[in-house]
């Protein structure tokens, strides 16, 4: 384990303290449904990759062009850590839409002996963490409110684009195309994975102008769209083992990234025909066609093209706001050529 990740876990454990001590003092609730919920953040919050939450942190740092003393590492951290307990509601609740069995290399919370749809409520316990924890650390911020408002607004985001994703699977195959894909990455995936930490990094510095909001969204939601295209390849083409979460993309009939590859009328009926159903065998020649069509090589040239796209846009930063463009660069930097 790195260093970072070390630093960034122990002040998790502060902020479970926080809750403990909400749920006990404050709410005054019995010992046996604080230790529930405290098995429920263990168990869904930590052990990712912690990507998005270290961002809050990196960013702060090249927003502020220094090291962080230790009562803003404390801040940014905590931060990052509204943003992993955000992923971790989004992910209990898309495990169980998506019929998924494992998640981080381990069965998804929802399969987990005496959970099953007591999942349903841990979810939302999750989300509410978050504005305990902003209260109780950020009621003094001057952009309390605003960051309230930002994560309530990405939620809502999310929430959109797991619908679109939902309704579009299944359904309406006909509207698999690339208008429709973007539209679910960018509401499903890249405003919560990308913007969020970084216009949380905003608000805190205090360089949270309109222009430098307006300029983060923009390269970060492309960049968004590029990590879910990631996440759809490795739904497909990645060692479960590697990916820490077995691939449900075909059985679920998604309009993933390599669904929406598929133009001919043949095709779609292969695809219409083995898509959607819990079987091997129809997974597998879905599988199959994907491997005709080469979608590997496919992606591979996409990537290329993707960041080509994606650097251009962080050229065309003006720093004069005090923005920088290494904070893209780090982000990016994060995410290209990944394995899982
Ligand atoms: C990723 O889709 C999108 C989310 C995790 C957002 C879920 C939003 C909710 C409101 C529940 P995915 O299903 O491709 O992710 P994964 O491959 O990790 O299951
Ligand atoms: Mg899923
Ligand atoms: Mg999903
Ligand atoms: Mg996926």
């Amino acid at each position: 384990m790195s260093d970072d990740i070390k630093k960034f876990e122990e002040v998790f454990y502060g902020l479970a303290k926080d809750l403990g001590q909400q749920c006990i003092e404050h709410e005054k609730v019995p010992a046996q449904v604080w230790n529930w919920f405290e098995k429920s953040l263990n168990y869904n919050v930590t052990g990712g990759k912690y990507n998005r939450g270290i961002s809050v942190i990196h960013t702060t740092r090249l927003l502020l062009g220094r090291d962080l003393d230790s009562d803003e590492y404390l801040h940014a951290a905590t931060l990052g850590w509204l943003v992993e307990l955000l992923q971790a509601m989004m992910l209990v609740l898309d495990d169980i839409m998506d019929s998924a069995a494992t998640r981080r290399g381990r069965p998804c919370w929802y399969l987990m002996p005496d959970v099953g749809m007591i999942a349903v409520n841990d979810a939302p316990m999750l989300e509410s963490a978050i504005y305990i924890l902003l209260k109780k650390h950020f009621r003094q911020h001057p952009a309390y409110v605003e960051m309230i408002e930002l994560l309530q607004n990405v939620s809502f985001q999310v929430e959109l684009g797991q619908t679109y994703d939902m309704l579009v699977a299944i359904r309406d195959l006909e509207s698999f195309n690339l208008e429709t894909y973007n539209g679910i990455a960018t509401h499903k995936t890249s405003c919560y994975s990308f913007y969020l930490p970084v216009a949380l990094a905003l608000f805190y510095t205090g360089r949270s102008s309109a222009r430098n909001l307006d300029q983060a969204r923009n390269i970060l939601l492309s960049m968004g769209r590029y990590f879910q295209a990631q996440d759809d390849y490795l739904d497909n083409f990645a060692d479960p083992a590697t990916l820490g979460k077995i691939g449900t993309d075909i059985r679920d009939r998604k309009c993933s990234w390599l669904a929406m590859r598929i133009c001919n009328e043949e095709q779609m009926v292969a695809l219409r025909e083995n898509s959607g159903r819990d079987d091997d065998d129809c997974e597998k020649r879905v599988k199959q066609l994907y491997n005709q069509l080469e979608l590997d090589k496919v992606y591979s040239m996409y990537e290329e093209t993707a960041m080509k796209e994606i650097n251009g846009l962080i050229d065309d930063v003006d720093e004069g706001d005090g923005l920088t463009k290494t904070v893209f660069t780090a982000f990016l930097d994060k995410i290209y050529g990944r394995s899982k």
